[in-house]
């Protein structure tokens, strides 16, 4: 057992090169330095698979090693999915340049302040199921959220499989949405009904999942991509909920080409607060009646001379995206 006992100057050695490391782990110059260091490879291109706290994971196909690396201290932003110049480097490289983004999504920090998550991203699968209960303005809020960047929604109706009360007010969802010119796909994550429509959705795309707790997000990420092996039940994302400085946005490659980023992080996008010039414009068939109320300031409630109003009575806004719409913009007050 002696030779296995080790002096206290030993200890003392490795207590300093322990501390050593942490203090290089958060060192926002190790960058620099290992780009100084002149022992890393050449500039090439790469994409950013996960961001930690001060380093990112890159990768340059589907099938290679992420490889960890520093960021250089110019960078503000680095974010999953991010284009990035990178330089290889043993154990780790180093990130020099981010490329221009498409799209971002954000999602508030712990003092509100809207921070990226992801990047360019260019599907959104926003899914709802008869059980839990769905609700009409939590899709548009999702909705409203993408108004004017470059993504495309998909409404995705899961659980078609499940016996429930619920399920005439899920197919009158996905009626509305499809009249409105949104792609509606019914799936089952349980009968695989509809999977194989869904990855061919998704084929060739930056997709993420979004929707409430318990609809079936991780067990549909699951059933088109094996690798994430994401937990299912309601259990896993409740003790993440809130929690933002562990969000991890992780990149995974779809088997049928493109690419899916999940987080709980951004699961949650698009329920926070939203602009009240924002919200009218985010119902598209709102759009041709704009303009046209009798007063500029009209509230699309009671007042006289209501363009909206007026739609709604003629049939060509329904009911349920007019509550909808009021809905929303009532919670503004209560944000
Ligand atoms: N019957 C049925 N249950 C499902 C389906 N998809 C998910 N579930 C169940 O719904 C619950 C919540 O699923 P989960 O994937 O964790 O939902 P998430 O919170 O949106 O990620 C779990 O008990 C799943 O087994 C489905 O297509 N049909
Ligand atoms: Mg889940
Ligand atoms: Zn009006």
């Amino acid at each position: 057992m002696a030779k296995f006992k080790i002096t206290d100057q030993q200890q003392r050695r490795i207590r300093r090169k322990q501390s050593n490391s942490i203090v290089n782990a958060h060192n926002p110059h190790r960058g620099e330095k290992l780009l100084q260091s002149g022992e890393l490879g050449p500039e090439q291109t790469g994409l950013v698979s996960t961001r930690y706290s001060n380093q990112v994971d890159v990768v340059t196909s589907p099938t290679s090693t992420p490889q960890r690396c520093y960021l250089r201290s110019n960078l503000d932003s680095v974010v999953t999915g991010d284009d990035v110049i990178w330089c290889p480097g043993e154990p780790y490289g180093v990130v020099c340049a981010v490329l221009p983004r498409k799209t971002q999504l954000e999602r508030p920090d712990s003092r509100g302040k809207p921070r990226p998550v992801a990047a360019n991203i260019d599907r959104i699968v926003i899914v709802i199921a008869s059980e839990p209960r769905p609700h009409a303005s939590l899709i548009d809020r999702y909705l409203i959220a993408i108004e004017h960047r470059d993504i495309q929604p998909i409404l995705l109706l899961n659980k078609v499989d499940l016996p429930s009360d619920n399920k005439l007010l899920a197919n009158n969802l996905a009626k509305v949405y499809r009249e409105l010119g949104y792609q509606v796909i019914e799936v089952s994550a349980r009968s695989c009904q509809g999977i194989d429509q869904l990855k061919m959705a998704l084929q060739e795309h930056r997709s993420v999942f979004v929707g409430q707790s318990g609809v079936g997000k991780s067990s549909l990420i699951n059933a088109i991509c094996p690798a994430a092996e994401t937990p299912v039940g309601s259990l896993s994302e409740a003790h993440t909920k809130g929690r933002h400085t562990t969000t991890t946005a992780t990149l995974f490659f779809l088997p049928e080409g493109g690419q899916l980023i999940d987080s709980p992080g951004i699961r949650e996008f698009g329920l926070t607060h939203l602009e009240e010039q924002d919200i009218v414009g985010g119902f598209t068939e709102f759009k041709p009646y704009l303009g046209h109320c009798k007063f500029r300031d009209c509230s699309h409630q009671n007042d006289p001379g209501c363009a909206l109003q007026k739609a709604l009575q003629a049939g060509k806004i329904s009911p349920q995206r007019m509550q909808s719409y009021l809905l929303i913009k009532q919670s503004l007050s209560n944000d």
